[in-house]
């Protein structure tokens, strides 16, 4: 795998300011994460989840750390990929886990599946299965704050694959023109489905579309919570104070494949086990220790999230199924 040119220009080493109040929060919710989308894999595996199940594992520091730097009122757009930023936005895994059983329960009754988490009263605006076609709906949202005039930033997320697509280009030639409050977060981790970057993209640097449509750009590595943060609230308050908007590439890795169908036999063990020693977690947890962490703490951290996953699966386990989809269009 190549990794790109520039990356002693943009992907800068700084060191970020850390103390344990800020980080400590972050690395509970990428944990939660990571041990959920375990649960998950788990019960795909058994049969007790069904459709499609694509998992975020490695790259929980991106959606954390950016929406981190939002207020809760603020707008979160997500792929496929979405159970971590439900998550970080605010959605239980009681919920999240449920909607994966397909359980009444669930975070949209069961009837939309992984693909397609949602929350009105997180401000989550999906969860899209169509690569590229949620940009428009980014955009879209944010030209809706900018004209009510209520504050609100959109972060939209993709994957670097998405960047090819006529809705990416769509949404930022109008996020550039109308000046929308809009943060676009390009995850890339290398791989669409199981084409590595280079065979798909003639630059190596996604964030130099910006140019194109006249907004800000930046491009960081995205191992480091704290530096996700750090950058993505810059971003987001020149959204909020000026209405300008930047599309962001962070650079990643997934751990597993593109899907659970996915043996990822595209990609070398060593490879993946380069990039799993820059795992986002286990760096969090070192800084953790490094700023005067008492492990006994950790440990309850750890435990705390343990007992809040099984309590998760639990309830999704002995949730009841989800009704027909009819009924719902009826009463609703
Ligand atoms: C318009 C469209 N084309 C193709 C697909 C099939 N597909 C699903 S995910 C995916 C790869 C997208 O890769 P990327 O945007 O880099 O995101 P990642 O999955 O790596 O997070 C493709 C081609 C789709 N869902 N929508």
């Amino acid at each position: 795998m190549r990794m790109p040119k520039d990356a002693g220009d943009a992907l800068d080493d700084e060191p970020v300011p850390a103390t344990i109040e800020e980080l400590q929060p972050l690395y509970r919710q990428m944990l939660a994460i990571r041990r959920m989308e375990e649960a998950s894999a788990k019960a795909y595996s058994q049969g007790k989840i069904g459709g499609f199940l694509h998992l975020i594992i490695g790259q929980e520091a991106v959606c954390v750390g950016a929406t981190a730097a939002l207020r809760p009122d603020d707008y979160v757009v997500a792929t496929y990929r979405d159970h971590g930023h439900a998550y970080a936005k605010g959605m239980t895994a009681r919920s999240m886990l449920a909607e994966l059983y397909g359980k009444k329960t669930g975070l949209v009754k069961g009837l939309g599946g992984s693909m397609h988490f949602f929350s009105r009263e997180h401000n989550f605006l999906g969860g899209h299965g169509i690569v590229g076609g949620h940009v428009p709906i980014a955009a879209g949202a944010a030209f809706a704050s900018k004209y009510r005039g209520d504050g609100r930033v959109t972060l939209c997320f993709f994957g670097e694959g998405a960047s090819t697509i006529g809705g990416f280009a769509e949404g930022l030639a109008l996020a550039g023109l109308w000046k929308l409050p809009v943060v676009l977060i390009c995850e890339n981790n290398q791989y669409s489905m199981g084409t590595p970057m280079y065979r798909s993209l003639a630059v190596e640097d996604v964030s130099m579309r910006a140019l194109a449509h006249g907004m800000a750009r930046d491009r960081f590595d995205g191992d480091d919570v704290l530096k996700v943060k750090q950058r993505i609230a810059i971003a987001v308050e020149r959204a909020r104070e000026t209405n300008e908007p930047t599309l962001v590439e962070v650079v990643t890795y997934r751990f597993r494949g593109h899907s659970m169908s996915d043996p990822g036999l595209y990609r070398t063990k060593e490879e993946v086990e380069e990039w799993k020693r820059r795992d986002p977690l286990g760096r969090a947890r070192s800084l953790l220790v490094e700023l005067g962490a008492a492990e006994a703490d950790l440990h309850a951290l750890e435990d705390d999230v343990k007992a809040e996953i099984a309590d998760a699966v639990g309830f999704a386990e002995s949730s009841p199924v989800a009704d027909e989809y009819l009924p719902y269009v009826i009463k609703e």
